[in-house]
C-alpha cells in the first residue's frame, strides 16, 4: 500500500518537475531569441494605434540600406537592423519616478518641435529613434517633428521616410512631419539652427539620430520647464552599448562641465543633506547636447553659435549663454534617453586650414610640417577652432587660460563667414541680454573651474626662446627634448606649487634629476609623492632643480642640460604659458 503511493508521489513529482522543465525551456527559447522584445514591441505599437509596422513597412524600408563598412556607423548595424523598431526598454529611472504624477502644463501651450539632424546614420538607427520617440511621448504634446538630412550619402533615405512616414500618418494627422536634405553637408550646428528656425511649437527637443527614448521621458522635464520659462533642462542620457545594443543605466550622480580648454566633463553632482536622488539639480552644462528649451528663450539667445562648424562646442556655449543672460540648467534624472555613445567619430571632417594657407608658410618648413600635422586630424582642428570662438565670445579675460591650454589655437584664423549667416554678435547679444560676466559663472555656477587650478603655480607649454619642452616617442622610450612650440600636440606642463613638481598635464610623468649621478641628468619618471628628485623651484624665469640646485638650460640649439644658474642667461629663461602664482 505504501509501496503504491510511493510511486504514484513519485509518478506525480516527476509530472510537475517535466512540466517546470518545458516552461523553463520555453522561457529560455523566448528570451534567447528575443521574442519577447518583438512580441511586446510589436503589441506596443499596435495597442497604442500610432505608427504600426503593418502601417509603415519599416522592413522595406531599412532593406534598403546601402552595405557600408563597419567605421561609417560605430555600432553594430546588423543588430540594428534585426531589433525590433520600438523594444522594450529597462526602468532606469528611480522607482519613485514612477509612482510621481506630475503637474504638466495644458498640452496647447506646451507644443514640442523636435529637431533630428544626421549624417551617415543607419535607416534602422534612425527609424528606432524616431518611432520609440513617437511611441513613448504623450501624443497630445507631439507637436512636430523636423528630420534635417544633413547630406548623407544614402541619398534616397529621406524621401523614402518621408514616404512611409506620411502614409502612416494620415488618419493620425499628427505629428506634423517636416522633412529637409541639405545637398552638400553643413554639419549639426547649422542644421540644428535650421530645424529650430522651422518649429512653431513652444519647446525644442535636439535628439540625436541614435537615440531610444524611455518610457514617461516628457513629463518629468515639462513640469520643470512649466515652472520656470528660464529654464533649459537635460535628460539624464543611458548608455546603449554600440556592439550588443544593449541599453543601460545612466548616472544621475553626475552633472555636465567643461574645463579650460573647452572639453566637456562629467562632474561629480554632490547631494545635499535630504535631497532625493530623483530630484532634479543644476547643472554647469547640459548632459551633452540633448536639451528641451523653450523656443523663444533659443532664438532669444540667437540659437546655437553660427561660426561654430560641423560637429562640437554648441551646447558648452548654449550652456555659457544660458548662465550669463538670465537662463538656468537643469539636469532631470526621472527623465531618461538612451543615446549610443561611439567609440570613435563616424564621419569625417573637411579640413580646416586651407593649402592656400600652407603655400603661404611654405618658406617655413617647420611650420609647414605642423600645419600637415594639424591637417591629418581635422576633427581635432574642427573642435578647436570652435572652442576659439567660444573663448573669444565669453570668457573674457580667462581666455587666457584657454589659450595657455591650447596654445596651438592662437594660429587658427578665424575670418568668420557671415554671409549666408544671420549675424550673431556675441557683444551685441551680451548688451541685449545684460549678460553677466564670465567671473560670475565660475563664483555661482562652476565652482569646479576656480578649483580647477588652486594648487599650480604654472601651466602650459614652457617655452625657451620659440622651443618647447616636449615628451617625443612612445613608451617605453620616451624622451625628454626641445620641440616646436606650435604643434597640436607639444606636451603641457604642470608645475605644483607644494611639490614643486613639474609633471606632465595628466600628471603621470615628472622631469626629475638623480642628485647622487656624479654628472647629472634629467629624465622622466612616473610622479612620486615625496620625491626630492622631482622637486623644483621657480626662481623668476628659471627653474632650479631643489637638490642639485642646478638649472634648466639650453646652451646650444635643441639642446637640453643642466647648468650652475647665472642669473639673466637667455638660454635658462623657459616661460610657462601661464604664471598662476608664486610658489609658497
Ligand atoms: C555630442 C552630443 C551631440 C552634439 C555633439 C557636439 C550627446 C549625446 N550628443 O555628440 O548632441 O552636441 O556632441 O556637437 O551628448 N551630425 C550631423 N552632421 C554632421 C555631424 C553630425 O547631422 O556633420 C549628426 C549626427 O548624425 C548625430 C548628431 O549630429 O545625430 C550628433 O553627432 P554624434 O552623435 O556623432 O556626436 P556625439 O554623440 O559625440
Ligand atoms: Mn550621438
Amino acid at each position: 500500500m505504501s509501496g503504491r503511493l510511493h510511486r504514484r508521489l513519485r509518478c506525480c513529482l516527476l509530472g510537475v518537475l517535466t512540466v517546470l522543465a518545458m516552461q523553463l525551456l520555453i522561457v529560455v527559447l523566448v528570451v534567447r531569441f528575443g521574442l519577447i522584445d518583438e512580441l511586446i514591441s510589436h503589441r506596443l505599437l499596435l495597442q497604442q494605434q500610432q505608427l504600426s509596422l503593418h502601417q509603415l513597412e519599416w522592413r522595406e524600408f531599412i532593406t534598403h540600406t546601402p552595405d557600408q563598412p563597419h567605421a561609417l556607423y560605430q555600432y553594430n548595424r546588423q543588430l540594428s537592423d534585426n531589433l525590433a523598431a520600438v523594444r522594450l526598454l529597462p526602468t532606469t529611472r528611480h522607482h519613485s519616478c514612477n509612482r510621481r504624477r506630475y503637474r504638466l502644463p495644458q498640452a496647447s501651450r506646451a507644443k514640442l518641435s523636435v529637431v533630428i539632424c544626421f549624417h551617415n546614420e543607419a535607416r534602422s538607427m534612425l527609424l528606432r529613434t524616431i518611432l520609440t520617440l513617437i511611441s513613448r511621448t504623450p501624443e497630445e504634446y507631439l507637436h512636430e517633428l523636423i528630420v534635417i538630412d544633413d547630406g548623407s550619402e544614402d541619398a534616397g533615405l529621406l524621401a523614402s521616410l518621408e514616404r512611409h512616414m506620411t502614409a502612416a500618418n494620415v488618419q493620425r494627422g499628427r505629428p506634423t512631419l517636416i522633412f529637409r536634405r541639405n545637398l552638400s553637408r553643413k554639419g549639426l550646428i547649422w542644421s540644428r539652427n535650421e530645424g529650430a528656425r522651422l518649429a512653431s511649437g513652444h519647446y525644442l527637443l535636439f535628439l540625436d539620430s541614435h537615440c531610444e527614448v524611455n518610457d514617461g521621458w516628457l513629463e518629468p522635464l515639462l513640469e520643470r520647464l512649466a515652472l520656470n520659462s528660464r529654464l533649459a533642462v537635460s535628460p539624464v542620457l543611458d548608455p546603449i552599448e554600440p556592439e550588443t545594443l544593449s541599453y543601460m543605466a545612466g548616472n544621475e550622480l553626475l552633472k555636465g562641465g567643461f574645463d579650460w580648454s573647452l572639453h566637456f566633463h562629467w562632474l561629480p553632482r554632490v547631494l545635499a543633506e535630504k535631497e532625493a536622488l530623483a530630484q532634479p539639480y543644476a547643472s554647469p552644462a547640459f548632459a551633452g547636447g540633448i536639451l528641451v528649451i523653450s523656443r523663444e528663450s533659443f532664438h532669444k539667445l540667437h540659437g546655437f553659435n553660427p561660426h561654430l562648424e560641423i560637429w562640437g562646442g554648441e551646447s558648452i556655449e548654449l550652456a555659457i549663454k544660458l548662465w550669463l543672460c538670465g537662463g538656468q540648467i537643469e539636469i532631470v534624472p526621472c527623465s531618461r534617453i538612451g543615446h549610443i555613445f561611439r567609440p570613435a567619430h563616424a564621419f569625417e571632417f573637411p579640413l580646416q586650414f586651407g593649402q592656400e594657407q600652407k603655400q603661404k608658410q611654405e618658406k617655413e618648413l617647420e611650420l609647414e610640417q605642423e600645419l600637415e600635422r594639424v591637417q591629418l586630424d581635422s576633427a581635432q582642428a574642427t573642435y578647436l577652432r570652435n572652442s576659439k570662438i567660444i573663448a573669444e565670445s565669453w570668457l573674457d579675460e580667462y581666455k587666457y587660460l584657454f589659450y595657455a591650454l591650447k596654445p596651438s589655437a592662437r594660429q587658427i584664423p578665424l575670418n568668420l563667414r557671415t554671409v549666408s549667416q544671420p549675424s550673431y554678435d556675441p557683444a551685441q547679444i551680451k548688451a541685449e541680454l545684460n549678460c553677466r560676466p564670465f567671473d560670475w559663472l565660475m563664483r555661482h555656477v562652476s565652482p569646479e573651474l576656480r578649483l580647477q587650478h588652486a594648487n599650480l603655480s604654472a601651466l602650459g607649454t614652457l617655452r625657451n626662446a620659440d622651443r618647447c619642452l616636449h615628451v617625443a616617442g612612445t613608451e617605453p622610450q620616451l624622451q625628454l627634448q626641445l620641440a616646436s612650440c606650435h604643434g597640436l600636440q607639444v606636451t603641457q606642463w604642470h608645475l605644483h606649487q607644494e611639490s614643486g613638481q613639474l609633471s606632465t598635464s595628466e600628471q603621470r610623468l615628472c622631469v626629475a634629476v638623480d642628485a647622487a649621478a656624479k654628472q647629472p641628468q634629467l629624465s622622466l619618471e612616473p610622479c612620486r609623492a615625496g620625491q626630492g628628485g622631482q622637486q623644483w623651484l621657480r626662481r623668476n624665469t628659471q627653474l632650479q632643480h631643489a637638490g642639485t640646485h642646478l638649472c634648466l638650460d639650453n646652451p646650444l640649439k635643441d639642446q637640453l642640460l643642466l647648468s650652475h644658474c647665472r642669473p639673466h642667461a637667455v638660454s635658462q629663461s623657459f616661460q610657462f604659458a601661464l604664471e598662476i602664482q608664486a610658489q609658497s
